[in-house]
């Protein structure tokens, strides 16, 4: 087998200080690195938005954490965060980028966000990753980052479905727990079969 790690939105808005801040969310930086060395390949997702973008409560005049219904669902609305250039938008500066063979910028559409890392939220649009994948021959996959519940969540999932290994190391990841959040998508990961855990 194949198996890359596929390093999840560790960026500064999504770490301590970040407009998206997850509790934790630098603590994993660290084991991520040190993980690098274990995988046939590395993988690095950035979540990447226009300014305005659709899923930011300022675009809708909307509280930031408030729901909305979009033409592919129900979109939580979340803070302006990770806009293409800005500082926030930039990897934690201790992340080892340099081992990375790609990296894969994802939430670009102004109009549709992308949790996971293989398609749009509406859940059709692809990013190009599962190509990238099949033609250099991954079939394994091991996820880590920020956030657990959401763009980690989303991009195991989607990983399962296609076919992949999927394993969610849990320890060199950190959650927003909204709402229930995280609950929900350790369940939803299980029932794809995700493996989740200190792996
Ligand atoms: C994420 C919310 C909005 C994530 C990205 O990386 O989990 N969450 N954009
Ligand atoms: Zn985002």
């Amino acid at each position: 087998m194949t198996h890359a790690l596929l390093v999840i939105d560790v960026q500064n808005d999504f770490c301590p200080g970040g407009a998206l801040a997850v509790a934790g969310g630098n603590d994993i930086v660290p084991g991520i690195n040190a993980a690098m060395d274990d995988f046939d390949a590395v993988i690095l997702t950035q979540d990447w938005h226009p300014a305005g973008h659709s899923s930011f409560a300022s675009s809708h005049d909307a509280a930031p954490m408030s729901m909305t219904q979009m033409p592919y669902g129900p979109q939580v609305l979340w803070p302006d965060h990770c806009i293409q250039g800005s500082p926030g938008a930039a990897f934690h500066a201790d992340l080892q980028t340099d081992r990375a063979d790609l990296i894969i910028r994802k939430g670009y559409n102004p109009a549709i966000d992308s949790y996971s890392a293989f398609f749009e939220n509406d859940k059709t649009t692809p990013t190009g990753l599962e190509g990238y994948l099949r033609t250099r021959g991954i079939d394994q996959l091991t996820l880590v980052g920020l956030a657990t519940d959401f763009c980690v969540n989303y991009s195991a999932v989607d990983s399962a479905k296609l076919g992949f290994k999927t394993s969610v190391n849990t320890a060199l990841c950190r959650a927003i727990d909204f709402d229930g959040s995280l609950d929900a998508a350790m369940a939803g990961m299980q029932a794809a079969g995700v493996k989740t855990g200190q792996i």
